[in-house]
């Protein structure tokens, strides 16, 4: 008879669904309670950050207002934490799966409705899990395979593993407590023990962390074998994500080019990039951080929104559109709310670490401000709409 009591009668005398057919030492309950402590954890740093990001650049329009311009590299860190953690989870999860999948034929398949309701947790939170870290991951490697918009799919699929998570911890709370209190059980048999898996399972985290966190620290770039993009490389020392196009560079290197600044304003500026240079320029270290996590700081100078807002007459309560070269795309403009408009770190930058903007970079003019997600740091800047 199996521990929990239930009697195997009716247990079908086939395949996986035969007694004893699992019988690795690895499939016990005490593997699966410290794999998925170590697991919960790492999901819920993932949540947590994630929900962060949403809540900062794609939440309801007082969340966006309210999020702030300090600390500099607060979302640089929660958004690093949130993919490199969610990278270095992945053995986990496989473990995880591997340890428990024998519950896919425990007999029989549902007792009673809270069985039954603690199934589907499962379901929720396996499905939930995979569909999360398969986003993510094509997500950082810039493989928009899926037919569906990214951050809304991942943003409803972690409120989905979330809750599968909540009533599994639920449900399993007595059972992790038992297995990790009961003395560990004698080693017996031939194969990998249970430390030697725990070994091979956090290794592995370790090498996906040691390889990727390269993308957020200059210093580990050599080591980042598996980012898409490492901290200081790049021209001028900085990643670029997304060049500028033909249009762009046309309109950029044009000597028509001008920054505008419209909409609700006592007067409006049409201002040349000589007078932009002419006007006193400011300096800010502050990181691009993107979405995708890598994030890189460097040092930017350039003239303060809030002066240039000054000398346009626009209300300091104002909110503004941020608008570039580019003709479509959502990256094309960004808005700007009063606590990064009027913060004195916010640049519209004519160099990056010591020289002329790259082209890539956003030349002539490009935003940057503290705090802000990398999406909103908008390049190749050509008007400002007051709104
Ligand atoms: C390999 C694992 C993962 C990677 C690489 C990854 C990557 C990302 C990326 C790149 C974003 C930014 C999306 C954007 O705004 O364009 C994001 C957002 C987010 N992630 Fe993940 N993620 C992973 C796992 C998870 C997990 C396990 C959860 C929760 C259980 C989670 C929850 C979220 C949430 C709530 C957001 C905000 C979505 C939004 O802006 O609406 N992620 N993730
Ligand atoms: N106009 C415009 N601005 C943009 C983008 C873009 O595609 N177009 N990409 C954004 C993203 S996603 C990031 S992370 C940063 C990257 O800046 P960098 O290429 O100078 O490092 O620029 C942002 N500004
Ligand atoms: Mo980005």
């Amino acid at each position: 008879m199996p521990p929990d009591g239930h009697r195997s009668a009716a247990r079908p005398g086939f395949g996986p669904f035969r007694e004893g057919t699992f019988s690795s030492r690895l499939h016990g309950e005490r593997t699966a309670a410290l794999i998925g402590i170590a697991l919960g954890i790492a999901f819920i740093v993932c949540f947590v950050t994630g929900l962060i990001s949403h809540f900062a650049q794609r939440g309801p329009e007082w969340t966006r207002e309210a999020w702030p311009a300090r600390p500099v590299s607060l979302y640089r860190i929660t958004q690093a934490l949130h993919v490199l953690t969610g990278m270095a989870a992945i053995p986990l999860l496989l473990a995880k799966l591997w340890v428990a999948y024998p519950r896919l034929w425990e007999w029989p398949p549902v007792r009673d409705p809270l069985h039954a309701i603690e199934r589907l947790g499962v379901g929720a939170l396996v499905a939930g899990s995979i569909f999360q870290v398969v986003t993510g991951l094509l997500n950082i490697f810039y493989w928009y395979a899926f037919p569906f918009p990214f951050p809304s799919a991942h943003y409803t699929g972690a409120w989905i593993a979330m809750g599968g998570l909540a009533m599994h911890v639920g449900a399993k709370w007595q059972i992790t407590r038992r297995a990790l209190r009961a003395p560990p059980d004698a080693v017996r048999g031939t194969g990998l023990s249970r430390r030697g898996f725990l070994a091979v399972v956090g290794g592995a985290s370790g090498v996906i962390l040691v390889t990727t966190i390269g993308s957020v620290i200059p210093g580990l770039a050599r080591l980042a074998l598996l980012a898409p993009r490492r901290a200081g490389f790049g021209p001028q020392g900085v990643p670029v994500n997304h060049t500028a196009g033909p249009r762009v560079r046309a309109g950029a290197e044009s000597a028509d080019y001008r920054l505008e600044v419209t909409g609700a304003v006592a007067s409006p500026l049409s201002l040349s990039l000589d007078e932009l240079r002419s006007m006193p320029q400011s300096s800010a270290v502050l990181p691009i951080s993107c979405v995708e996590g890598w994030s890189t700081s460097a040092t930017w100078r350039g003239v303060r929104v809030r002066e240039i807002l000054d000398m346009a007459r626009a209300s300091a309560d104002a909110t503004i559109r941020v608008e570039s070269l580019e003709q479509h795309g959502a990256q094309r403009s960004s808005t700007l709310y009063p606590n990064h408009a009027r913060d004195p770190l916010s640049l519209l930058a004519l160099e990056l670490n010591g020289a002329t903007l790259h082209i890539d970079h956003g030349y002539p003019v490009r935003l940057i401000a503290p705090n802000r997600p990398g999406v909103e740091q908008t390049k190749w800047v050509t008007r400002l709409e007051v709104l």
